[in-house]
């Protein structure tokens, strides 16, 4: 038996000196380089006395040694979990105690604030963001000789944490055919050959940063200029050297601001592909009157890799999200009944493939509520398919705000502002944001004959909640619009906090 992913994604590549990975300011690993670091570092994971299945939890700054804790996972059976480097120790306390992962790689300025959070008989190792730490320590030791553990199709190669309307967060486990399948479906959709140069600026704890850019790039043979974050000045310098760039709206917006940018530095470019958060029609339309390029916009979430894509010839349409992936079904069903509707209905969208995840990790039931047993995920998106094929997203119907490409539920910043003194309850809501598409903002209702102080709450919030979640302001409230029935108006919230954001 072979290694599902490993082998097609990485193994194939041995004896390639072409370059896979350039660290910005650095010097290009090539795909054998990485391959051997890779080796190296899962006989560390195995030396730790890691079996095939256990997890792998990470929350590390974005580097190439980083993204090596991924391949060598999957060649030793390991279960990555990646985690947000915003995450705060009370917000890993709950990953890590549902999780159990035998092995934790934390920053070595995290190290002593992760300790008292360790699940029992849990490694700590360290990597920090120039490539130092324990972890790299022993890397330096290992042998360079490892053989690919056998994995399945079915077998997990990672467990990525989703929030929920609950405040839970709950992990979405993904198997090796899920992530092959996906990357080979967009390798071919989108064109991608060891000619392309990806400009990887995105972070690599979520699906589109790891799974879609990484995986497609090495499924492909491409290589990527590798960027610890998204800073316009490196993007707009390194631009020249890439033929695709893969993002969240915010980079396009930001590019657009940039008198940089001009249809000079963006002429060689063969595609621009953007997703996780709604790319407004109007920032496509400036693009492409910008670049003379259409951005190629698609969709999915951490369940389900990606299932939605406008196409690569043809028109990429501004507002719409596009057709099924080869191998995905879609589907639009009433959101009561769950029964299908025509094209042209907007209704929940449903979708079914390889690309579809294997269930919440030790949550049957949550599992159950979203995965039919007919296989169909029920997104939580509301949408329509227009009398061309064409999915446009227009809602959603969970209570989610995506700001920057981040998704936040409302529910887990109100559940930290209920437990805070002087506060009676509270409500989220997302407004329109120029950078981030949406920003949070809080209503607050005080507690009787309190007066909390927006300040002093958000100074108590700080601390256990990770920056990106942190409300943008707190407004104080003599009570929650309501309707009959006692749910709360968020809309009308919504509609009052736009009109007056400050
Ligand atoms: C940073 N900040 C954010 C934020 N990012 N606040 C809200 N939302 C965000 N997304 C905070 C910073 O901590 C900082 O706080 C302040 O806002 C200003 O930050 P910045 O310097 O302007 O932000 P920057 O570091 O440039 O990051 C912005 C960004 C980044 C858009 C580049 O957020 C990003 O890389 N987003 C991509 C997320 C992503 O990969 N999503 C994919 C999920 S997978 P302070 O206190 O310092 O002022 C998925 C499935 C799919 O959704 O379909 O792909
Ligand atoms: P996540 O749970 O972080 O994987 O985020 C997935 C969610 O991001 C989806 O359910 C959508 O709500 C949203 N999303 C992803 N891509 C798009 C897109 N192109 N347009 C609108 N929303 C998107």
């Amino acid at each position: 038996m072979t290694n599902h992913l490993f082998d097609q994604l990485f193994g194939y590549h041995a004896g390639s000196d072409a370059p896979f990975v350039t660290p910005l300011g650095g010097a290009a690993l090539s795909h054998d380089d990485f391959l051997a670091l890779s080796a190296r570092m899962a006989n560390v994971f195995v030396a730790q006395g890691l079996q095939k299945g256990d997890r792998v939890a990470v929350q590390v700054g974005k580097s190439v040694p980083a993204l090596a804790i991924y391949a060598a996972c999957l060649r030793a059976g390991l279960v990555l979990l990646p985690l947000n480097t915003g995450y705060t120790v009370s917000e890993l306390a709950y990953f890590l105690g549902d999780a159990e992962p035998g092995l934790v790689i934390c920053d070595p300025a995290k190290a002593e604030g992760l300790s008292p959070i360790l699940p029992e008989g849990a490694t700590l190792l360290t990597l920090d963001n120039a490539g130092n730490g324990s972890l790299m320590d022993a890397v330096a030791q290992a042998d360079a000789q490892h053989d690919p553990l056998p994995c399945g199709p079915d077998d997990l190669a990672a467990i990525l944490y989703t929030s929920g309307t609950t405040g839970r967060s709950k992990g979405a486990m993904l198997s090796h055919d899920n992530l092959l399948s996906n990357a080979r479906a967009l390798t071919n959709l989108w064109r991608f050959s060891a000619d392309d140069v990806l400009l990887h600026a995105l972070p690599i704890f979520h699906t589109h940063g790891l799974f879609v850019a990484v995986n497609v790039c090495a499924l492909s043979g491409a290589s990527m200029l590798f960027h610890p974050g998204f800073n316009l000045d490196d993007i707009i310098a390194d631009l020249p050297k890439a033929t695709t760039l893969m993002g969240v709206p915010t980079f396009y917006t930001r590019l657009l601001d940039d008198p940089r940018f001009t249809p000079m530095l963006t002429q060689h470019m063969r595609l621009f592909v953007s997703g996780s958060a709604p790319l407004l029609a109007e920032t496509h339309e400036q693009f492409e009157r910008r670049t003379g390029h259409r951005i190629l916009e698609r969709y999915g979430m951490t369940e389900t890799n990606m299932n939605v894509s406008n196409p690569y010839e043809g028109e990429r349409r501004a507002g719409t999200v596009g057709f099924p992936l080869a191998g995905t079904e879609l589907r639009i069903t009433d959101p009561t009944t769950g029964a299908p509707l025509p094209d042209g209905e907007i209704g929940m969208i449903e979708v079914r493939g390889p690309n579809v995840f294997k269930g919440y990790w030790r949550m049957p039931e949550k599992t159950a509520e979203e995965l039919r047993g007919n296989g169909f995920f029920i997104t939580g998106d509301l949408g329509r398919i227009d009398a061309d094929g064409y999915l446009s997203i227009v809602g959603r119907q969970k209570d989610l705000i995506i700001s920057g490409g981040y998704n936040i539920y409302p529910k887990e910043i109100e559940v930290v502002l209920d437990d805070l003194p002087g506060v009676l309850e509270s409500a989220v809501v997302g407004i329109p944001d120029a950078d981030f598409g949406e920003a949070v903002i809080a209503a607050v209702v005080p507690a009787p004959g309190a007066t909390p102080d927006p300040e002093a709450l958000m100074a108590l919030l700080r601390p256990q909640l990770a920056r990106f979640k942190h409300p943008r302001a707190i407004r104080i409230l003599d009570e929650l619009p309501r309707n009959t029935m006692g749910k709360v108006q968020k809309n009308l919230l919504r509609e009052a906090f736009a009109a007056t954001p400050a």
